[in-house]
């Protein structure tokens, strides 16, 4: 891989866009390396991801504006798929993702931390979609994720003006979970993974997908994926387990580590 870094570190994983030099802009190669990357995930053991951009300046600052420059009507469509097809992949991936977004997120970098289920960012971190003022509309899935995540008016307003959303304005109207500074903000997201990735994971798989999916049905059918979800925890290790440590009531007992099942 040229342009992206995996570390695994015990039951998470961290995935690093190492394209420095342009800021970790993403072209069709860091589209395809991200790619693989997810696909290569070992998801017997790792429970959570983290996503973050190389250096201190940029978490990704955009689509590759040189790549995407002569593109043709059929070629701009296919790369907006390409990218699409990737944060799909992110946003429905089995465990949680977390951008930890350590500079500017512009256009497709705020829409790769956008497909992340968890969004915390370094003070220097700057957002926004600047894509109308390059002539183009935001192409990897901007126009919808921003509006749910922030609200319609929101959305639009930051679309529509192109201009950079500050930091502390991300995290009022919600795009940011937390704010800190440069040299916390890796300690910070190790800490989220290693916490949650100590939790059940079939429980942190289904409330995944019960979020995500009742998201996009109505109350009914939603109410009816998290029964769905709910049932399939049952007689797993990790529900006995779990519930048999609590009607246990031995204060002396340490809490063993969930198994994958
Ligand atoms: N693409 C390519 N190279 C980039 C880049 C980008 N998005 N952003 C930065 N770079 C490169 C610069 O060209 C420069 O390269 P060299 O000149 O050193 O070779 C290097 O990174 C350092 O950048 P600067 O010298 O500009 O650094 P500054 O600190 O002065 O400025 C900046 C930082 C982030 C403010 C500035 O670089 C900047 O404005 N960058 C562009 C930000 C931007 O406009 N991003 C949105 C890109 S558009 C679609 C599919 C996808 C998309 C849309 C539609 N469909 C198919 C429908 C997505 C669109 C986008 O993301």
């Amino acid at each position: 891989m040229d342009y992206i870094l995996y570390e695994q570190k015990n039951n998470y994983a961290i995935i690093t866009i190492n394209r420095e030099k342009a800021l970790n802009a993403l072209n069709s190669q860091v589209l395809e390396e991200l790619d693989a990357t997810l696909d290569a995930v070992d998801l017997d053991v790792v429970r959570c991801l983290i996503i973050t951009g190389a250096g201190e300046k940029s978490f990704v600052a955009g689509a590759d504006i040189g790549e995407m420059s002569n593109l043709t009507k059929a070629e701009g469509e296919a790369f907006g798929k390409k990218g699409n097809d990737v944060f799909r992949k992110i946003e429905t991936f089995p465990i949680p993702v977390i951008a930890a977004v350590n500079g500017f997120a512009l256009g497709g970098g705020c829409e790769l931390a956008m497909s992340c289920d968890i969004r915390i960012c370094s003070d220097n971190a700057v957002f926004g979609q600047p894509e109308v003022g390059l002539g183009i509309t935001p192409g990897f899935g901007g126009t919808q994720r921003l509006a749910r995540i922030v609200g319609v008016g929101r959305a639009k307003q930051i679309i529509f003006t192109a201009k950079n959303v500050k930091v502390e304005d991300a995290y009022r109207i919600g795009l940011v979970n937390a704010v800190y500074t440069k040299e916390e903000l890796m300690i910070k997201a190790e800490k989220i993974a290693s916490g949650i990735a100590k939790n059940a994971p079939i429980a942190v798989r289904n409330c995944k997908k019960a979020i995500n999916e009742g998201l996009d049905a109505s109350m009914d059918e939603a109410l009816v994926i998290e029964e769905k979800l709910f049932g399939d925890c049952f007689e797993t290790a990790d529900q006995k387990y779990g519930m048999e440590f609590f009607l246990d009531k031995n204060k002396d007992k340490v809490k063993e580590p969930f198994k994958n099942c």
